[in-house]
């Protein structure tokens, strides 16, 4: 039996958040019973008091078991995988659990904060400034923490928000992103199912919310039409796990998604545009 059956686990989370999602993933797929407190990151929740207490870079996942406070997404998981051993998401051949570190490794450092942007600027901005209000923006971009999803967030998140695909580097971004699914392309060539190992592990669970993103925001054209056709048969797999549904998708409600697939399908001819995909 494992010790998820005997222990307490509560996670802070939020729908749309891709390192929520990612932990949502791996909890369901190692069979792990959670509570859940919900922290709605577009309407500055992560900067109660309280929750900063618990996090103090006000950002979600934080993940509560007994009385131990562990945040960030990526170190949730490992110490879920050890203290819970079952089912675990990890390669045990050592060079394969190195390959499953650069995949989170680099989520972590580079793809994250590039999907913090390109989700800003496609799609949040339009639902912070549509919800908020003039003064409830500023109030909201005044609250973010120096030190948040990254060391300049702070600043990052102002300019994607008051200014769009016109804010320093939101291109940049973009392609950033879209060099991912390239990466992913090549890892797949060799006719594997899965990132690494050809064993579903914590790299496919970390690569997930973000093509899930891509998709919820209308922007499937970044690898359909024949364009990264092994992250197409990838992420048909993917949306195929019994887990999938309910945890990346039904955790986001229904007004964030069809703000996400609207917002995302005006800013994709944008995205097209930067990518030189014909559309
Ligand atoms: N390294 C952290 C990053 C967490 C993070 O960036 N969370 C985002 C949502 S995916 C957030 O809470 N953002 C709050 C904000 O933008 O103010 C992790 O992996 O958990």
């Amino acid at each position: 039996m494992g010790y998820g059956a005997i222990m307490s686990f509560t996670l802070y989370h939020h729908g749309s958040s891709v390192c929520a999602a990612k932990v949502r993933f791996a909890m369901e797929e190692k069979g792990l019973e959670w509570d859940g407190v919900y922290i709605d990151i577009l309407k500055g929740e992560q900067f109660e008091p309280d929750y900063l207490k618990l996090n103090p870079k006000g950002v979600v996942p934080t993940l509560v078991h007994d009385d131990t406070v562990v945040p960030d997404s990526t170190v949730i998981i490992e110490y879920l995988d050890q203290i819970s051993p079952e089912n675990s998401v990890h390669p045990t051949d050592p060079w394969e659990r190195a390959q499953a570190r650069y995949w989170t490794k680099a989520v972590d450092e580079d793809l994250h904060p590039a999907c913090g942007a390109v989700t800003f600027v496609c799609s949040h901005r339009h639902t912070v400034l549509k919800n908020l209000g003039e003064e409830g923006v500023k109030k909201f971009l005044a609250s973010t923490p120096t030190m948040s999803v990254t060391s300049n967030w702070k600043d990052l998140k102002d300019g994607y928000t008051r200014y769009g695909f016109d804010a320093p580097g939101a291109s940049e971004k973009v392609k950033l992103y879209d060099s991912y699914l390239a990466k992913m392309e090549t890892a797949l060539s060799g006719g594997d199912d899965w990132l690494v190992g050809n064993k579903f592990s914590i790299a496919d669970i970390a690569m997930t919310p973000y093509v899930n993103r891509l998709a919820m925001m209308s922007m499937r054209g970044m690898w359909e039409n024949g364009r990264k056709p092994n992250v197409e048969q990838w992420f048909a797999r993917i949306e195929a796990r019994p887990n999938f549904k309910k945890c990346l998708i039904d955790w986001v409600p229904e007004d964030l998604t069809k703000d996400l697939r609207e917002n995302g399908a005006m800013s994709w001819p944008e995205v097209a545009r930067i990518l030189e995909i014909e559309i």
